[in-house]
């Protein structure tokens, strides 16, 4: 039995934000019943298409795992279906635009007029204040929660990652609000508002940023190359380049091949515990005992010589020699690692973070899996529903004939 058996979500998301906290459900094993707008559907299902007529792969990697079920929610017979689901499924999830819901007649009060036991949970770009009726997307909730003022160097703009940390990480951060209620209602026997604001989430994201905004009262951060460097610190936290935050010297250093594979890096921490093990790797034992390199503090206003140092060895070695060697000794090191090296990855692949998946419009494709791993609820991948694919199945379960389904879709509300 898988641990969300029994959990039936009414899903009524679209994008990315959603899409990802319902999988994540799904994946564990909950009924996710897909809403979609008959013969449109999901937005993405359309976006950045690859193989011409099938769902994009935008679509299918965020959507396993769950059933399609279409309804115009704007119609009479529409509305009375999701009235019925709204009475039978314990989670309502939502990421349309603010006051989308109110409009279509589906407000808080109402769900919980139908159903005291349901959980409404939201992702919305901003919570209340000014900006709540704003829709949002990725890179802005990024720019808004404190991502990108703090990403990047000194010298440049501000930049946005290519970890999706406010869609995909305020569906995490919703998935989590959900299992929270869930459990509550166990005890409570109601139903809660859930909502997770995305510039909230991508702010949460960003803590150790705002430690340093307040940090910076008790003087420069020492441990910012910018420190090192002399340059005097502004009102903010300041961009901080590759600079490891915790505390401990890192950067990105080039390996062997740099000049043709725009990957051959590997990033490098001087963690002071293992500082002498470092100076022998990089054969400069002298540095050891050299009062200017022999501790932390001496060492922050030279950490360009210093990695000037390690570079030049890093650069005699790939990134994965960088990794064999300095590994056995606890030295922190990384390879910077492709999307082509993940997707190829065996180990990946064996626990199922690197998923193949069937699909019948677009053969097979690779997919990320589920990053958790219970030791009683294994995942399996479902690939992703074709538009409506469920829709009978899901209005029998819900009691509709076999006539009345043929007269909802005459009338277009499936
Ligand atoms: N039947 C009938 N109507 C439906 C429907 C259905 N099954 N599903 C959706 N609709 C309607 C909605 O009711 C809404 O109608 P109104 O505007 O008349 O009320 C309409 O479709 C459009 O919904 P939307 O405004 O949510 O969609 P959008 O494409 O204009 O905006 C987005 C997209 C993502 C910007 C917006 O939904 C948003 O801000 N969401 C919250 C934040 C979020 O999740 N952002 C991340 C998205 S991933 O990058």
């Amino acid at each position: 039995m898988k641990a969300l058996e029994g959990v039936k979500i009414l899903d009524f998301t679209h994008v990315q934000s959603g899409p990802t906290c319902t999988q994540l459900l799904g994946w564990f094993g909950a009924d996710v019943i897909k809403v979609e707008r008959p013969g449109v559907g999901d937005a993405t299902r359309k976006q950045l298409v690859d193989v011409p007529g099938a769902d994009s792969l935008y679509f299918t990697m965020l959507n396993h795992n769950k059933r399609s079920l279409t309804l115009n929610t704007k119609t009479e017979e529409g509305k009375q279906v999701l009235e019925r689901l709204v009475k039978e499924c314990d989670v309502m999830v939502e990421n349309f635009a603010p006051g989308a819901l109110d409009r279509m007649g589906f407000g808080w009060e109402r769900i919980q007029e139908l159903n005291p036991r349901m959980i409404m949970a939201s992702v919305k770009g901003f919570g209340p204040g000014p900006y709540e009726d704003c829709k949002v997307y990725e890179n802005v909730a990024q720019c808004a929660g404190g991502s990108a003022s703090t990403t990047g160097f000194l010298d440049g703009p501000p930049l946005v990652t290519g970890s999706q940390i406010g869609d995909s990480g305020t569906g995490l951060h919703l998935a989590f609000g959900i299992m929270t209620a869930l459990y509550h209602r166990e005890k409570s026997g109601r139903g809660q508002k859930v909502l997770a604001p995305m510039q909230d989430g991508v702010l949460n994201l960003c803590r150790v940023k705002l430690r340093d905004q307040q940090r910076l009262k008790a003087g420069p951060l020492r441990e910012y190359s910018q420190f090192g460097e002399g340059i005097e610190f502004g009102e903010a936290t300041p961009r901080a380049g590759n600079d490891s935050g915790g505390g401990q010297p890192g950067r990105i250093l080039k390996c062997k091949g740099w000049e043709s594979d725009p990957n051959a890096y590997t990033y490098f921490i001087t963690q002071a515990a293992v500082w002498q093990k470092i100076c022998d790797v990089i054969g400069k034992t002298e540095w050891k005992e050299d009062a200017d390199f022999a501790t932390p503090d001496a060492r922050l206003p030279r950490l360009n010589e210093v990695f000037g140092a390690i570079e030049e060895w890093t650069m005699t070695k790939t990134k994965f020699e960088v990794m064999d060697i300095c590994n056995p000794l606890d030295i922190p090191v990384g390879p910077i690692l492709s999307m082509k090296e993940l997707a190829e990855e065996p180990s990946l692949r064996a626990t199922g973070t690197i998923v193949e998946v069937e699909h019948p419009e677009r053969g097979s494709y690779l997919t990320v899996g589920c990053p958790v791993k219970l030791s009683d609820s294994p995942v399996e991948v479902v690939r992703s529903p074709l538009l409506g694919e469920h829709s009978e199945e899901v209005l029998e379960q819900l009691g509709y004939s076999a006539d009345e389904i043929i007269s909802m879709r005459e009338a277009g509300a499936i």
